[in-house]
């Protein structure tokens, strides 16, 4: 197995106390990392600039948009989303590609699964994730067990293959359903969720999560697929 076929994809906006951590981590790893960064973030930037990595400033705003940019520039066979504030466990990677590969398979690293575990979640939170996995695998009959960590690897031509269009962070709900809709297979992995290592989260549990929300009953209507 070679991890030059895998690239990460960091988004990353106002990371500058965590991603220089994150990429002391990741070193060493073989594999390519390309950082997608908030066209407006100065300071992130600037904490990176003795690192040698792939950087791409974002065109369009939004989480969605930096992972959208991030799939069209990646030309390894395989990518995963990896996030910026060290809350992905990069041991995982090297089983999650083997698995990736041996199944061609997506593989979402799941908090929910024996194994797996967060040290980020509160009372709210793990309660808004079960709640939303719920729902979802109930209205789509996906076999997920935690749809919002957006630890997701897979192969590039079918991640390119979902056409995604979310700008925001209801591309967390897009990818899982049109993955579906694709019939791509796929399956879970434990992960156990890290606190952040430094700065704010970007997410704002109740803005984003209506948004989630809304974005999943307006595809049950309409289904990426109709
Ligand atoms: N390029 C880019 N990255 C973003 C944007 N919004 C969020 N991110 C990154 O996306 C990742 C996920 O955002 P987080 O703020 O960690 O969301 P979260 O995991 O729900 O929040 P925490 O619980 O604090 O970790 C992080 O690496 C962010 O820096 C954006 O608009 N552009
Ligand atoms: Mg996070």
């Amino acid at each position: 197995m070679d991890f030059k076929e895998l690239t990460l994809i960091i988004p990353a906006k106002d990371e500058e106390y965590s991603l220089p951590k994150v990429l002391n981590e990741i070193l060493r790893l073989n594999c390519k990392k390309t950082i997608v960064l908030d066209a407006s973030d100065k300071k992130t930037i600037h904490s990176i600039k003795n690192y040698n990595c792939k950087i791409i400033k974002q065109k369009k705003p939004g989480y969605g948009n930096a992972i959208i940019e991030g799939v069209n520039a990646t030309n390894t066979k395989y990518l995963c989303i990896f996030n910026a504030d060290g809350s992905f466990d990069p041991k995982n990677l090297k089983t999650m590609l083997k698995i990736a590969i041996i199944k061609k398979s997506y593989i979402f690293g799941s908090r929910y699964i024996s194994g797996g575990g967060s040290n980020d979640d509160s009372l709210l939170t793990f309660i808004g994730n079960k709640i939303f996995t719920f729902i979802k695998c109930a209205l789509f009959r996906l076999n997920l067990s935690d749809i919002l960590f957006t630890y997701i690897m897979g192969e590039t031509n079918k991640f390119k293959k979902l056409n995604l269009r979310n700008s925001d962070f209801r591309i967390c709900v897009e990818i899982p359903i049109k993955i579906k809709v694709n019939n791509f297979q796929y399956t879970s992995f434990p992960s156990f969720e890290r606190k952040r290592l430094g700065g704010l989260k970007k997410v704002n549990e109740f803005i984003d999560g209506s948004l989630i929300l809304l974005e999943l009953i307006k595809n049950f209507f309409t289904a990426y697929e109709k």
